[in-house]
């Protein structure tokens, strides 16, 4: 067996790979393994997430590889957690001095043993983007009236970013279909899952909103305000989520709290159809089915953002934080595409 594990290590540092392009060509293994660009990312790092553990000496083999670390370091009794999401596969790559980062992912990609490239990038506000988001003159446009029977949320005729029919009477520069489509995904797949867990990593939701209450992921083994860790899972008061700023329970009071995290919330799933409100993409059909909201605050008083912890396994959400001393950062790592 062990002969085995070496004989694949050797042979992924062996052989390169070259994977099929558009049109039959190849294109490169960067391109294909990637799941963001250099843009705003780490120079220093590279986010490496392997095809089998066995694969690790073949990156640490790489020249101007100077480190490599797991991003997801399994405390005692979770390596079965760890293993499950894959998590044991991801490995931060530090880079010696003086080397390029696109020019070593590259190499690392090549490695037939490397699953996915991910580069090193944060979790910023838009205003501190280097190239912040575009925003674009398009006018706000109403659906028409037959499209608002789908859910009875009082304000959904004014969501026309769901669906936008190019109503003239309200602008003669409304365009059919200057939505994100979501509705032909409401009527025939999905309005949403309540098994699932949407992690808003932002300022505070505002759980005791009328239409968000009821989509809040509810810690049960957690007693509020009390104090106390009460299901012994790291976090105090966990019941909604955590401030990872003060560490503490959720909170959408702080002074530099802009409400965006209650907004977010309140996009990926306000409550449908529940006469209340709004209406979120993944909301439900008012049955209770729409995905559940965990609020992780990030930003917050002063920014600081050195409290910004590191993984809420019992839920799959994986969050981490860098070496102290260095520029706070939240990473994610989740599923992506064939991996
Ligand atoms: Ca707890
Ligand atoms: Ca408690
Ligand atoms: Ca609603």
């Amino acid at each position: 067996m062990l002969s085995l594990a070496a004989l694949l290590s050797a042979g992924c540092t062996a052989l390169r790979e070259e994977a099929p392009g558009p049109g039959g060509g190849t294109s490169s293994p960067l391109v294909t393994k990637a799941v963001n660009t250099t843009k705003d990312a780490d120079p220093h790092s590279v986010l490496v997430k392997l095809s089998s553990a066995a694969g690790l000496e073949a990156v640490a083999g790489i020249p101007g590889v100077k480190s490599l670390s797991p991003i997801f370091p399994s405390p005692p009794g979770n390596g079965d957690l760890e293993e499950r999401f894959g998590l044991n596969l991801w490995h931060e790559a530090v880079l010696e001095e003086g080397v390029a980062l696109e020019e070593l992912a590259s190499s690392v990609a090549g490695l037939p043993c490397v699953a996915r490239i991910e580069f090193n990038t944060a979790a910023r506000r838009p205003e501190e983007l280097s190239d912040p988001v575009p925003v674009y003159d398009v006018p706000a446009t109403r659906a028409g009236e037959d499209e608002f029977k789908i859910f009875n949320d009082p304000q959904f005729s004014n969501q026309w970013h769901y669906i936008n029919v190019g109503d003239k009477n309200i602008s003669e520069n409304a365009y059919a279909g200057g939505d994100i489509s979501v509705k032909d995904v409401w009527k025939n797949i999905t309005c949403g899952d309540s098994s699932i867990i949407v992690a808003v990593v932002d300022e505070g939701v505002k759980y005791t909103h009328p239409d968000l209450a009821a989509a809040m992921w509810t810690n049960s083994g957690e007693i509020p305000d009390n104090g106390i860790d009460d299901d012994g899972n790291g976090y105090v008061d966990d019941v909604h989520g955590y401030n990872f700023v003060s560490d503490g329970a959720v909170s959408w009071t702080a002074k530099d709290d802009t409400g965006h995290g209650t907004h977010t919330a309140g996009t990926i799933a306000a409550v449908n159809n529940n006469g209340i409100g709004v209406v979120g993409v993944a909301g439900g059909s008012g049955k209770g089915d729409g995905v559940r909201i965990m609020s992780c605050i990030i930003f917050g008083d002063e920014d600081d953002r050195d409290g910004v912890i590191h993984q809420l396994k019992q839920s799959g959400v994986s969050v981490r934080k860098p070496e102290e001393g260095t520029e706070p950062h939240v990473y994610y790592v989740g599923k992506f595409g064939k991996a």
